[in-house]
Parts: structure tokens; C-alpha cells; sequence
């Protein structure tokens, strides 16, 4: 439905598709890079060509995945801030703002992780779910600081992002215990800490992450162990704002029960949905760069960074 794209452009997406680029921070950061190539590489000859071959790039990255909000606001920041009577103003612009963006995403966790790492003390234990790279910043630092930290990592089915978290977490110097996902209410009276990341966070206060994230913290308010949400502000969701839900991504069924096996049970439906919501009630604080919120106040620092409303430089 447009101009053709850049090969980065394309292999971007698709990777963001079949979730070899996956993690809301890690999809922004490669959003942004393919919208710098896509800048790069356009051969547009007049400002009107180069802006629609963008708005398309814009497009197909967006049209990935669903529920990371951190994608639609890397392209917001970047595509936002195309400005030119010319192509190479309007290219230099780009170039400009998706390092600015990616320069902001590396500061916003270094910041964040500090913060986060203020609530985590010497001889703690966090247990995390899914692979989350701003929950990790946590960590890093807790340990920069010389705190020694335990860590209870759920492995994260179906796709077992937890081995990612346990190999990360294993080369920063942690002790590390992986759990399937249904031994974590039987582990959580060892955990000092539940430390999860978000895809998106709703102006409610209500945290979009893996699925599992809501179980989890039910039964972590149960034990009466602190929940704590590390997500830089590019988690933040504007849409929530004027009343729009977030939505969940379902993903393919394959990724639950191979064919065979499947075929073996016979007829049944299988669901596969990727996030779930925690009611902000569940959640103990949520770490930005910005420093640390409430859930409920976080609609604050939301208008503070949006207004009232989201635009969409990608559409036509
Ligand atoms: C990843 C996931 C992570 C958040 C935050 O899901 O739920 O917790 O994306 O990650 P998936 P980060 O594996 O389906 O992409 O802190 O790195 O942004």
C-alpha cells in the first residue's frame, strides 16, 4: 500500500514479527534504527515522495505487534519530528531524531536502573518473570553497588524467555534458581521482590506485561512481597488516556502444543494470548527514569509527556 522499503525496513518487521527482536525497549530501539535506514536509503526526489515512502516504513513497523506501546512512541518521536522544505532536510531530521531517541533510550535505563536499585538490598532476592531489559537495568546496578542479589527466575512459557533472564543474570554475578511457571507461589516466600518490566502502562496505573505478570502478583501480594514495575516512560501508553484499551496480542497456537500432540487430544481450542493486565492495585511501584510512582500517580507524568492526546505521524 505504498512505495517500496528499505531491506532493513523489512527484515525489521519481520523480525519483530516472528520475535527474533522481541522485549518492548529492544523493538523500539530497532524501530527507530530501521526508520534511520529507511531515511538513509530513500531515493525520494521531492519532500512529498520522501514523507510518504516514511509514513509507510512507519506502517509496517507498526502493524508487528500489538501491545508494546513502545513501539507506536518510537515512531512517534522519530517520524514527529520530520521537518524540511527539502529531502535532505527532511533526511537529516530523521537522522537526528532516531539518534536522539536511541541516545534517550540508553540514558532512560542507566537512570531508571538506579532507581530501581535503590529499593533492592544487600542479600535480596527478586523473582522475575519473562525476559525484561529495564528490569535487569535493576539489577545490574544493585550489584554495580555491591549488593549482593539472589534471583528466582520464572522460565516464562511458552516461549521461555526466563532462560534469556537466567544467562543474564548468571553473567552479572547472580545466584540464580530457575522455576517453572507453577512453582511460583511455593518460591515466593524466598523472594524478597517480584521485578517484572512492561510492554505498556495504562493512565489507570494498570501494567500490560507477559502473561503471567497478574497471577504473579496476586499471589505476591498474598505473601506480602512488593511488586515492583521497572519501565522506562516509553511504557507508557498515550491512548490510555482518552479512554482506549490496550490490546493483547494472541499469538499462534503452535507456540502452546506441537501438531501432533494436538492432533492426538483431538478437538479442542487452544489459546495462546501473549500479555495480560495487573490491576494497579497489585503493583508496589513502578520505576521510571523520571524516578519512582505509584501506579496511580503515573497518569501524571503521562500528560506531563503527552497532553491530552496522541498523535500518529505514520498515518496518511
Ligand atoms: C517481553 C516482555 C517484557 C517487556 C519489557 O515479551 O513482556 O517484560 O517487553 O521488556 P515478549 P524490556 O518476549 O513477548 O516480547 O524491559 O526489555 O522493554
Amino acid at each position: 500500500d505504498g512505495p517500496p522499503l528499505a531491506e532493513a525496513v523489512e527484515a525489521t518487521a519481520d523480525d519483530i514479527a516472528t520475535m527474533e527482536i522481541r522485549g518492548a525497549a529492544t523493538i523500539a530501539r530497532a524501530a527507530a534504527e530501521a526508520v534511520a535506514e529507511q531515511a538513509a536509503e530513500t531515493d525520494a526526489d521531492t519532500p512529498a515522495a520522501f514523507e510518504r515512502t516514511m509514513r509507510h516504513a512507519g506502517r509496517r513497523l507498526y502493524g508487528t505487534r500489538p501491545t508494546a506501546v513502545s513501539l507506536p512512541n518510537a515512531l512517534r518521536y522519530t517520524l514527529g519530528r520530520m521537518a524540511g522544505d527539502d529531502v535532505e532536510t527532511l533526511r537529516s531530521s530523521l537522522l537526528a531524531a532516531t539518534t536522539a531517541f536511541t541516545d534517550r533510550l540508553d540514558r532512560a535505563q542507566r537512570d531508571l536502573g538506579r532507581v530501581g536499585a535503590n529499593r533492592i538490598r544487600d542479600g535480596d532476592t527478586v523473582m522475575t518473570h519473562c525476559h525484561s531489559t529495564d528490569a535487569l537495568a535493576c539489577v545490574e546496578a544493585a550489584v554495580g553497588q555491591g549488593k549482593e542479589v539472589s534471583a528466582i527466575v520464572k522460565e516464562t512459557r511458552p516461549r521461555n524467555q526466563g532462560h534469556i533472564t537466567a544467562t543474564e543474570l548468571r553473567e552479572m554475578g547472580v545466584d540464580v534458581t530457575l522455576v517453572v511457571d507453577s512453582a511460583a507461589r511455593r518460591y515466593l516466600d524466598d523472594a524478597d521482590h517480584v521485578l517484572v518490566g512492561a510492554d505498556s502502562i495504562a493512565a489507570d496505573g494498570g501494567v500490560v506485561n507477559k502473561i503471567g505478570t497478574s497471577g504473579l502478583a496476586v499471589n505476591a501480594r498474598e505473601r506480602g512481597v512488593p511488586i515492583m514495575v521497572a519501565a522506562q516512560t516509553i511504557k507508557l501508553h498515550p491512548d490510555t488516556l482518552t479512554g482506549h484499551t490496550v490490546e493483547i496480542e494472541m499469538r499462534d497456537e503452535s507456540e502452546v502444543i506441537a501438531d501432533d500432540a494436538r492432533a492426538d487430544i483431538g478437538d479442542i481450542a487452544v489459546e495462546n494470548p501473549a500479555f495480560d493486565v495487573t490491576p494497579p492495585r497489585y503493583v508496589d511501584a513502578i520505576v521510571t527514569e523520571s524516578g519512582q510512582f505509584p501506579p496511580e500517580s503515573i497518569v501524571t507524568l503521562m500528560r506531563e509527556l503527552f497532553g491530552e492526546s496522541a498523535d500518529r505521524p505514520w498515518e496518511e
